[in-house]
């Protein structure tokens, strides 16, 4: 049996967890958890990096003696350092600096090297945005930067390195060409970490890379017991997609904007950013209600496909006045506004459980890859409602859990990297399997409603 400490970084909340593991145990508890967020700062949002990291310390000190610890994250942000020195506050991706255009190199072939769905967020196009590469040595994304403060140990892991769109999915490196042409030194792009290696150490204690990028951990605590499974990673964002053994580049899959990211031992997650849970989030921060059962129960009530939302309109991607967004969206494609907040909501979960069944249709279609079961796991897993809604769009069962299937990956990887027997990705699913409890939903309602909701749905152009 091993112990190990998990820390488990998401856009809204920090978790150190620690963790007993063996081939047929593990159990996992909660040490501390902490804000996060976005820091506006005079209109440009950061992360609060020391406060995170002072956090994290406080986090590995409370979880007392382990044979190692881990860190994952969000993806695609960093931090720039000068001779060991961190340059600037760290940006959110959130932030609005970016575009998605940049000098240099096609979207085509942009595509044909790195694999990655266009979105402001990713790293490359933050990069065309930094004032500050030109004083730097080294870019660190987040687990590194808190890693390497911990370790004094540089280097990036893989599974975050495929989220940057300067990284080759085929020859799993850095594209250093590309870098260059796009105007990125090559100088700044470190060594890269395959999760499991050790990477250093803190205070006696083994660092081990692990998925660092959250959805790769989350994908690996995925409890599937056959292939044929889809998955949808359901946080502040929802990842929904599909597991690969080979990156699928075809033009199809560019215009669809599918997203063909590293995952732990070389597997691919075929996937695209649905905006997730963040909608009904930022309403409820406007609203200042933090009562989401009471607005579950109040959409539960209200009347289907009264109204629906595109959730990946770019409108939707900055913080503060989400309802006022959502309203103006409605107005803009000539649908009557929902009076009341259960009505709301209802929108917001009926249009994700429509763009996850967009997605998953796609994603089957142009992988040709057909699935069974959908897998929704993390925080959202244990919205009821949403997970009903996506067994009815969808047309197949889903199977809801774990919650921590971050932290869980996160460990599960830190737990064979020390020796305990979980040879595979098969052999740590079926521990998750059967540690956990799953909660199974079948499709209900009639598939002919969501046919209809679907071709009133308005795109952003990615399905047309
Ligand atoms: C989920 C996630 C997504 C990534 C987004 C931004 O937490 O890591 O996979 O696209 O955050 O980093």
């Amino acid at each position: 049996m091993k112990r190990v400490a998990a820390v488990d970084l998401g856009a809204s909340s920090g978790r150190v967890m620690r963790a007993e593991v063996s081939a047929d145990r593990l159990e996992l508890v909660q040490v501390t958890r902490f804000w996060n967020g976005p820091v506006d700062l005079r209109g440009s949002l950061h992360w609060d990096i020391l406060h995170l990291y002072r956090s994290v310390l406080d986090g590995l000190a409370a979880a007392g003696p382990v044979d190692s610890l881990g860190i994952d994250s969000w993806a695609v942000d960093y931090g720039l350092l000068s001779e060991g020195q961190l340059l600037g506050n760290p940006f959110h991706y959130r932030d609005s600096r970016t575009s998605t255009s940049v000098e240099g190199v096609t979207a085509e072939e942009l595509y044909q090297i790195t694999g990655l769905q266009q979105l402001p967020i990713n790293t490359l196009y933050q990069l065309a945005a930094e004032r500050l590469l030109g004083q730097a040595d080294t870019l660190l994304l987040i687990p590194d930067l808190l890693g390497y403060w911990l370790t004094g140990s540089i280097g990036v892991e893989r599974t975050n390195a495929s989220t940057t769109q300067l990284y080759d999915v085929r020859a799993r490196e850095w594209s250093c060409q590309l870098a260059e042409r796009v105007g990125v030194p090559a100088r700044v792009l470190p060594r890269l970490w395959d999760a499991g290696e050790v990477v250093g150490s803190w205070e006696g204690t083994p660092v081990i890379a692990v998925g660092s990028h959250d959805t790769a951990s989350a994908v690996v605590a995925v409890p599937a017991e056959e292939e044929r499974f889809a998955y949808i990673s359901s946080g502040t964002w929802s990842l929904v997609g599909l597991e690969l053994a080979e990156p699928v580049l075809t033009e199809e899959a560019r215009l669809a904007n599918f997203s063909n990211e590293g995952g732990v031992d070389g597997r691919i997650r075929f996937l695209r950013n649905v905006m997730g849970l963040w909608i009904l989030q930022e309403c409820q921060r406007s609203w200042a209600d933090d009562d989401l059962g009471q607005l579950l129960r109040e959409a539960a009530a209200a009347r289907p496909f009264a109204v629906l939302i595109d959730p990946d309109a770019p409108e939707f991607l900055a913080p503060g006045g989400m309802p006022q967004r959502i309203t103006d969206h409605i107005r803009r494609t000539g649908q009557e506004v929902p009076q009341s907040r259960g009505a709301v909501v209802r929108c917001i979960l009926e249009s994700l459980a429509l763009a996850y069944r967009r997605t998953l249709r796609a994603a089957q279609q142009i992988a040709d890859k057909p699935v069974d079961v959908v897998h929704v796991i993390g925080g959202g897993s244990q919205n009821e409602l949403l997970c009903q809604l996506t067994a009815d769009a969808c047309g197949l069962p889903v199977l809801a859990g774990p919650v921590e299937a971050s932290a869980l990956g996160n460990v599960l990887v830190q737990a064979r990297a020390l020796g305990e027997p979980l040879p595979d990705l098969a052999a740590m699913r079926a521990l998750v399997r059967s540690t956990h409890h799953l909660r199974r939903y079948t499709p209900q309602g009639k598939p002919a409603d969501w046919d209809a909701a679907e071709s009133r749905m308005f795109g952003t152009g990615d399905f047309a």
